[in-house]
């Protein structure tokens, strides 16, 4: 009988930024290669941690005030969610608001048809037309929903994994995708005791460490890598300077390796970079949406003021004084 050889055909994109970034002069990888099966699994069990607050605050706080967004906004919008919703939030936002249609977009595929099929259960009667595509950039929504009002939904913080001026310029192509009027409501981890930050991105249990490390397995197996994987540890760092939680990978000896027929070397000590998270305060998360043409219109945070919902209007063009 032959052997049966699955052949794995690598993403172009992810060999060109793993090369790039292993050969850069401050390595780094950008974050999203780090959510493939596996890192998505990890990453959901993160979500379970005591230590990590952000999904259990937002969500808690959407439980909350819920009925409060849908006083604001009203019913019958189209909720037009970035990234497709595989989480619990989706359903609490869509129960309050009584929505005329659900757009999830995604670049998954897969993640859109899952959280579909997930939520036809509960909303069999409402109209789900899913959106393929990369929402860094402007996207023509489906026709079906071209005379309601939308409101977009963009939970998690996941706006945190951008630099400021990357998130400017996802916040305006939001604007562009959703249109004048429109609303969005956005979830933003804020500034809090550096103890809790690091708690909550090196847990004890060391899940947060596997998640950074199965960026080194999948490099192995998708790129033909040989990383010694026990070679680097997972280290997570506040830099104050620039608000923001960053995962690296540091090299605990000298390593030598190949992937795709490139040898690198780091020394003991060398990092990769692999994720950034951003924490805002008040005024700041207030700026970042300002600057990309949204006006808050309410925000409604926890007693601890670790995390905040923000409801935002897209702003008419208007000429400043
Ligand atoms: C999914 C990007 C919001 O930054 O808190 C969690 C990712 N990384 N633990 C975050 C993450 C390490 C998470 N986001």
């Amino acid at each position: 009988m032959d052997a049966l050889t699955v052949v794995t055909q690598a993403d172009p994109a992810f060999r060109a930024d793993v090369l790039a970034g292993l050969a850069a002069p401050i390595p780094a990888i950008p974050a999203r290669w780090l959510y493939d099966r596996r890192g998505s699994e990890l990453f959901e069990a993160i979500t379970q941690l005591p230590e990590y607050y952000p999904t259990r605050t937002e969500t808690a706080l959407l439980e909350r005030h819920s009925g409060d967004i849908a006083a604001l906004v009203g019913s019958g919008e189209a909720v037009v969610e970035f990234g497709s919703g595989s989480s619990a939030k989706t359903p609490i936002l869509l129960r309050a608001v009584a929505p005329a249609a659900y757009v999830p977009i995604d670049i998954s595929g897969d993640f859109l048809r899952e959280s579909a099929v997930a939520l036809t259960s509960e909303f069999p009667s409402l109209p789900v037309h899913p959106v393929e595509a990369d929402f860094m950039r402007p996207i023509q929504l489906p026709d079906q929903i071209a005379i309601l009002p939308k409101l977009g939904f963009f939970p998690g913080s996941t706006i945190g994994n951008l630099v400021p001026r990357s998130a400017v310029d996802l916040l305006r192509a939001m604007k562009e995708t959703l249109g004048d009027g429109s609303r969005l409501v956005i979830g933003m981890d804020r500034i809090k005791p550096v103890e809790v930050l690091l708690a909550a991105y090196d847990d004890p249990a060391g899940v947060t460490a596997e998640f950074n490390l199965n960026l080194l397995h999948r490099i192995n197996a998708e790129l033909e890598g040989d990383i010694p994987v026990e070679g680097f540890r997972h280290k997570a760092i506040w830099n104050d300077e620039m608000s923001r939680i960053e995962m690296h990978l540091d090299a605990t000896r000298d390593a030598a390796f190949t992937v795709s027929d490139r040898r690198f070397a780091f020394a003991k000590g060398a990092t990769i970079h692999t994720e950034n998270s951003h924490k805002y305060g008040h005024r700041d998360s207030r700026l970042l949406l300002r600057a990309a043409g949204w006006g808050v219109v309410a925000e409604w945070t926890d007693e601890r003021q670790w995390f905040s919902i923000i409801l935002a209007e897209a702003e008419p063009p208007r000429w400043a004084p």
